[in-house]
């Protein structure tokens, strides 16, 4: 037996330089990149849309200072000292923080390794991530069109979005006009002074999306698995209204239907409803999913790993739903980078309880910017055998497209008043 701790044998690998890179190829998005001083680089995400730099602040004045000449692979001291040492808890800034910290060091560790990130979660428990891309239209033939768009681009699992007559401006319609005069619903944060204001109605959207699911599966059959989401709008009483109109549709979820922070809603929206319900883009830590996952009110988790504190944290959760039987939805929209959408693919791979993954297409400027592994073929998605994430940062591309300020829009009732978008 040795009489010397074997820590005191191994060199730590210092990290020389953390940069925070904001840029707005077709949108804005905030990226550390993490330097050791063998040289190895790190990139994790910290996008938080609509309030970017928020987190770019809160990485480059508060956390870059404290990451140089630590050791970049000592990834759960990093985590446990970043969450518990600033004494504020929690929050989207400081977790989408946090996240871009982890991401990065474990990229780095993969690197090092000379394996794809996945291996060190544990290997593969798929050959592929079933992807659901996002399907919608003004009215029926603009969304059959849509969703059949979808089925020739490779995926099989559709999330439906629908207008509403009545309400001009509807979450999630890829065609309604824009403010800014972009596609609205990959991009529904516009490049606008203000925010943008629309209008919300529950009871016309009660009434009409009943018919829509009718109609979708009378003409795409019973075995094509359909999303929707809520966006947060309903009270509990209407959500479980919802979820029993549209019980004969099948439905793979129904997400966000209530806004969650109140936790003991889902229980009386489970009470009234076998319709599968999905919730959490909004979350940023396992407590916000404490009630939901022990009293088993909800089916899948839907954290982004960008807004979650990382792959460190997004582990754990996952690890504790899955005790329970609740799967993985991985928030995966377009304000979540390629590289933290690469991060999510590496967990999805690995994890038991995968349940499915959210899949937007980037813009080209956004390819240009990063460069990226993942294959999407036939509906499913993987991560790539890069070491690491996968993912390079072009940072003169990155350059040439400063932060433009943006927002998301917001919603008002018909009385004025301010209503959950
Ligand atoms: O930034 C807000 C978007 O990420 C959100 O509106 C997307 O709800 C969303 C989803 O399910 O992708
Ligand atoms: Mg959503």
């Amino acid at each position: 037996m040795t009489t010397e701790h074997p820590e005191e044998e191994r060199h730590p690998v210092k990290i020389v330089a953390a940069d925070v890179i904001v840029s707005s190829p077709d949108r804005n998005f905030v990226t550390l990149k993490i330097t050791t001083e063998d040289g190895v680089t790190g990139l994790g995400d910290g996008t938080l849309n609509g309030r970017e730099l928020s987190v770019a602040s809160y990485l480059r004045d508060h956390v870059v200072p404290l990451l140089i000449g630590r050791d970049a692979h000592r990834i759960e001291d990093a985590w446990q000292f970043l969450y518990r040492s600033a004494y504020w808890r929690r929050g989207p800034v400081t977790m989408a923080a946090i996240a871009a910290v982890d991401v990065a060091l474990w990229d780095i560790k993969a690197k090092a390794a000379g394996m794809p990130l996945y291996q060190l979660l544990g290997g593969a428990s798929r050959t592929g991530i079933m992807a659901y891309g996002h399907a919608s239209g003004r009215d029926l033939p603009e969304l059959f069109d849509s969703i059949r768009r979808h089925l020739d681009e490779g995926y099989r699992s559709i999330r439906v979005q629908t207008s509403v007559p009545g309400i001009n401006a509807v979450y999630g319609v890829a065609s309604q006009p824009s403010a800014d005069g972009r596609r609205y619903d990959y991009e529904p944060a516009q490049r606008i002074p203000l925010p943008a204001e629309e209008d919300w109605d529950t009871r016309s959207y009660l009434r009409h999306l009943p018919g829509v699911f009718e109609a979708v599966r009378n003409e795409f059959g019973p075995e094509l698995p359909l999303l929707h989401d809520g966006h947060h709008r309903m009270t509990p009483i209407q959500a479980a209204k919802l979820g029993k109109a549209l019980e004969p549709y099948d439905l793979f979820w129904l997400e966000d239907c209530t806004p969650a922070e109140n936790q003991e809603a889902l229980r009386l929206v489970r009470q009234h409803t076998t319709t599968p319900l999905a919730i959490g883009e909004v979350f940023n830590t396992v407590w916000d999913y404490q009630t939901l996952i022990r009293e088993q009110l909800i089916d899948y988790v839907r954290s982004a790993v960008t807004h979650t504190g990382g792959i460190t944290a997004m582990r754990k959760l996952l690890d504790f739903a899955a005790q329970y039987q609740i799967k993985s939805g991985i928030h995966g929209p377009t304000d979540i980078s390629p590289v933290g959408m690469a991060a999510a693919l590496h967990l999805d791979l690995a994890i038991h309880n995968f349940g499915i993954q959210e899949y937007m297409r980037h813009g080209a400027l956004t390819n240009e910017v990063f460069r990226q592994s993942f294959t999407f073929v036939d509906g499913y998605l993987h991560p790539g055998e890069q070491p690491g994430l996968g993912v390079e940062l072009d940072e003169e591309a990155a350059a040439k497209f400063p932060y433009v300020p943006a927002y998301l829009p917001f919603n008002r009732l018909q009385d004025g008043t301010v209503h959950d978008w």
